[in-house]
């Protein structure tokens, strides 16, 4: 098996991380944070098209430079420029740009003024007081950095849910093909959806166990073996990942699949439920006394205590075994209910693709719409509109509508909240579009207080209807802003403008629970990939994850509107 994208993309992250660190120039690191990003959301693996003599600059974004950097780290496993760094800079130091405040010019200092290479050592200079006197540091600097030390290491624990993809389907294409092999299957946290995983769990059923472990162990990606057994091994990843297979006989199959797909929190719900019939469950079946009375699928599991099949997505043992009992399970979305995209960027802020290149993706995939929401001036990452500049690209789009077939751009943009709570563009421009979606991308350590009553002011605008990313956390990265979301939900509902589910798979904010705060609320949710580029349109499948263990029903998400219903809700009354 090649290499995978995920571990290309992050080969050139950590050059970016290492650059800039040294301080080399600006457009230098970012040209390779972005070549991270674009084969981080490539659709298909890079390897393969190399290996099979395929141009890569036939995939979007990939131009000569980027694709002759992909094909030395296809055939060599690394790039001669991150050899080079890692001789000059401790690996260590790249890891503390994690941590929320520690920018390059930061670590330089500690590591110049103190010495200091890693995060252990950082949190131990914080404790002794160390930090506070360096030049950029103060009390507050250091009293967060042990704060946000002890996060990222529990952090860094888990994967994001696109990384434990990238890393378990080619796996589970590789024990396929297997001669003998039946069926694998991806249990666990991964099979429920949940935003981040801490480890793979693969069943399989098969004629030979012997043969599947071994071909499991030899593959090509494995770094190291933890254990290997007729039954059961285990192995880490190249990416750090832990992956357990399982093989099984056929007639356990649906019972072992209801085990390690959990959660445990539910396991132990429904067999509490078998206990109270006298039968009992574990991973080999369903059991009165010696009787195997069930086990081959998961709905013999649950019909034996009485229940419905009980999805995945909501297995956590939050009100679905009741929910199950009284017939009431919602009726969970599916990638066919979404009628439209409600976020996405142009190559005139910081995507890659024109409006109607991007249209042309969205008809593909047999979208009604799509909202163009580029970003507005304040943002400091991207070429933003101003009032001139949208005002063009409302004419552009409209022109544009009147051309392409299948599919309608909708007029929006992505303002920006400012410090204030006002809006980064006049009513006068927000008011001829057909989408205003607000969010915050600065100042993102207000107290509490203030932080709520500047998003509230933002959606008391009264162009205002989209609250985007409305926590701002990146998962494992930055923490959600302070914020009280039930204000924040409240004052939505009153407006009566919506939340969106951002569904890139490194914010998927909402998270579920607020998914379910809102749907009580009777707020809808927009579902919205925030897509850069064409590919990006895919992170739908995410954000779905997301809705689906929110218990989100196609009535609740507001891309799931035909395009006249979605005008009418977005008029507001
Ligand atoms: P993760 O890996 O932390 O993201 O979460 P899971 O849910 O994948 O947990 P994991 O990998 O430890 O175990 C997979 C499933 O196996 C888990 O969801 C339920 C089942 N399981 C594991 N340990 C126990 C246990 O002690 N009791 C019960 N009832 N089930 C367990
Ligand atoms: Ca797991
Ligand atoms: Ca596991
Ligand atoms: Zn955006």
């Amino acid at each position: 098996m090649p290499i995978n994208n995920n571990d290309i993309a992050r080969i050139f992250s950590q050059i970016a991380d290492l650059l800039e660190i040294k301080g080399a120039n600006q457009f230098r690191v970012r040209a390779y944070r972005n070549a991270s990003r674009t084969i981080g959301g490539l659709s298909r693996n890079a390897a393969e098209i190399v290996e099979k003599g395929i141009d890569l600059t036939q995939m979007p974004g990939i131009g000569k430079d980027l694709a002759g950097k992909i094909q030395t780290i296809v055939e060599t496993g690394t790039h001669p420029l991150l050899e080079d760094l890692q001789k000059e800079i401790p690996p260590e130091l790249s890891r503390l740009m994690k941590i929320q405040g520690m920018g390059p010019k930061k670590i330089k200092v500690i590591y110049k003024d103190l010495g200091i290479s890693s995060a252990e050592e950082l949190k131990k200079a914080a404790q002794k007081h160390k930090i506070r006197s360096l030049s950029g540091f103060g009390e507050k600097t250091e009293k967060s950095i042990i704060e946000e030390i002890d996060r990222m290491k529990e952090g860094e624990k888990r994967f994001k849910l696109l990384m434990a993809e990238q890393v378990v389907e080619p796996m589970k294409d590789y024990l396929q093909k297997l001669p003998g092999v039946k069926k694998i299957t991806v249990a666990g946290s991964y099979r429920r959806k949940k935003e981040t995983v801490g480890d793979l769990d693969i069943l399989a059923i098969c004629k030979d166990g012997t043969k599947v472990m071994e071909h499991f162990v030899n593959y090509e990606n494995v770094k190291k073996v933890i254990s290997h057994g007729e039954t059961r091994s285990s192995v880490v990843m190249r990416s750090g990942i832990q992956i357990d297979l399982r093989v099984l006989p056929e007639e356990s199959y649906g019972s072992a699949l209801h085990y390690f797909t959990g959660s445990k929190e539910h396991n132990i719900a429904v067999r509490s439920l078998a206990a109270k019939r006298d039968l009992k469950i574990n991973e080999y079946g369903v059991f009165k006394g010696n009787q195997r009375t069930a086990g081959r699928t998961e709905e013999e599991v649950y019909n034996q205590v009485d229940l419905p099949y009980i999805p995945p997505e909501l297995r956590e043992n939050r009100g679905e075994i009741e929910a199950a009992q009284n017939n009431q399970l919602p009726h969970l979305l599916t990638l066919e209910d979404i009628k439209g995209d409600l976020h996405s960027h142009t190559k005139y802020t910081d995507g890659h693709f024109t409006p109607e290149e991007m249209a042309e993706a969205a008809r593909k995939k047999g979208y009604e719409y799509l909202a163009v929401s580029d970003h507005s001036q304040h943002v400091s990452v991207a070429n933003g509109l101003d009032k001139k500049r949208l005002a063009q690209q409302i004419e552009e789009i409209d022109k544009l509508n009147q051309k392409i077939k299948g599919v309608v751009l909708l007029k929006s943009i992505e303002v920006d909240i400012l410090e204030d709570g006002t809006l980064d563009l006049p009513d006068e421009i927000l008011k001829q579009l057909d989408l205003v979606i607000c969010s915050v991308h600065y100042k993102f350590n207000l107290p509490q207080e203030k932080q709520t009553q500047r998003i509230i002011k933002a959606l008391k605008n009264p162009y205002t209807d989209i609250l985007a990313h409305p926590s701002g956390r990146l998962i494992n990265e930055r923490k959600p802003y302070e914020v009280d979301m039930e204000k924040i939900m409240h004052m939505t509902q009153d407006q009566g403008c919506f939340l969106e589910l951002n569904a890139h798979p490194d914010r998927l904010d909402l998270t579920d629970s607020h998914c379910m705060m809102a749907k009580e609320l009777g707020i809808k949710v927009a579902i919205s990939t925030d897509a850069h580029s064409q590919n990006d349109l895919d992170f739908m499948r995410f954000g779905l994850g997301q809705a689906q263990r929110g218990w989100l029903e196609p009535q609740d998400v507001l891309n799931t509107y035909k395009l006249e219903s979605l005008r009418k809700l977005l008029r507001k009354s």
